[in-house]
């Protein structure tokens, strides 16, 4: 089954919108299988964000995602890669559609509240950098025949 990347950033835990991001990925019909309150390093925002090294935004970005605790989080389901992309919205919130978190929640690409992995290959070395493997829980929810044919 495909899993994916999800954390919440330090803006949107000091907003207090870690229940209706959970909401949302669990009312599609996701399972979470791994969740931790994080105080982010130096090293692990880096490692998170090293392929914006060279990006203008680059040292603000490590900065905010260091601020603040963070709320990390896999979830699972078939295609939930690229459905939780669709749930989070645009980078920017101002072009993030109404109905998505950034698009109901946000005002500022710095501030845009979420991550959510953005492919396949991405999501599987995100989790192993924010989480061990013995912190995931494999587990089958009761209802899995009322969300998959
Ligand atoms: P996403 O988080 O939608 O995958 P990204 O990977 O391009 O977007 O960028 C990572 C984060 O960096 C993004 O969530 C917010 C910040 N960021 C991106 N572009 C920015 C910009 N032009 N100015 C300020 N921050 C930016
Ligand atoms: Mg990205």
């Amino acid at each position: 089954m495909e899993r994916t990347f999800i954390a919440i950033k330090p803006d949107g835990v000091q907003r207090k919108l870690v229940g209706e991001v959970i909401r949302r990925f669990e009312a599609k019909g996701f399972t979470l299988i791994g969740l931790k309150l994080v105080k982010v390093s130096q090293t692990l925002a880096e490692n998170h964000y090293a392929i914006h090294r060279d990006r203008p935004f680059f040292n603000s970005l490590i900065t905010f995602i260091t601020s603040s605790p963070v709320v990390a989080m896999v979830w699972e389901g078939e295609g939930v890669v690229a459905a939780a992309r669709k749930i989070i919205g645009a980078t920017n919130p101002l072009n993030a559609e109404l109905g998505t978190i950034r698009g109901d929640f946000g005002v500022s690409v710095g501030r845009n509240l979420i991550h959510g992995s953005d492919a396949i290959p991405t999501a599987q070395q995100e989790i192993s950098l924010w989480f061990q493997e013995e912190e995931l829980v494999n587990w089958q929810p009761s209802l899995t025949s009322w969300l998959y044919e």
